[in-house]
């Protein structure tokens, strides 16, 4: 990926949360994403929220799904987060429409309201995974009033990736 990550997200800080199911591929796209960068794990209290920091973009990560005792912890991240980067696994179709309820509450939050959010459909080097147009209609995207983005990637292949952080970058205020 080059220097890409610096080129896109330049000096200004931002913070970024990148949720999704277990499995969806979280973690293997910021591995893709940190080149020669180091990750800065910052160790939490409470649940298991990974924090990275890439350059000058803090990264908060965590799985959802099935947490509800949780979840109001989760109000003190999206608090300030510019952009919300929701991971899909393209090939779980069992679970889509689990992944969508979750992104719904997740959005439906008040402290969510002004927050940009892109989505991720990760595995795309897999045969017979869904197609982005497939995966907007079930997770019931049409509905949003919020500007949103939905992209194809392969964490694997570091396909996609710069493409969405780029226009996560140009829509984070
Ligand atoms: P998570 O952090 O969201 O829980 P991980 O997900 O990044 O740990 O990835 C879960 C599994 O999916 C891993 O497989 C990982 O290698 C795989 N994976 C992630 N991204 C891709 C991708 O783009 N394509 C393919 N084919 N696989 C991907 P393992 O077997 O290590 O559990």
């Amino acid at each position: 990926m080059g220097n890409m990550f610096g080129t896109i997200f330049g000096k200004k800080h931002y913070r970024i949360l990148m949720l999704g199911l277990d499995n969806a591929g979280k973690t293997s796209i910021l591995y893709r994403l940190r080149h020669k960068e180091a990750i800065t794990t910052i160790p939490t209290v409470g649940f298991n929220v990974e924090t990275v920091l890439l350059g000058h973009v803090k990264f908060n990560v965590w799985d959802v799904g099935g947490q509800d005792k949780i979840r109001p912890l989760w109000r003190h991240y999206y608090t300030g987060s510019q952009g919300l980067i929701f991971v899909v696994d393209s090939c779980d179709r069992e679970r889509i429409e689990e992944a969508s309820h979750e992104l719904d509450k997740i959005i439906n939050d008040r402290e969510m309201r002004n927050t940009v959010l892109l989505i991720f459909c990760n595995k795309q080097d897999m045969p017979d995974c869904m197609q982005p147009a497939e995966i907007r209609q079930l997770l019931h995207l049409d509905k949003l009033t919020r500007p949103y983005a939905i992209m194809s990637c392969s964490a694997l292949q570091g396909t996609g990736l710069p493409e969405g952080l780029k226009w996560l970058s140009e829509h984070c205020k």
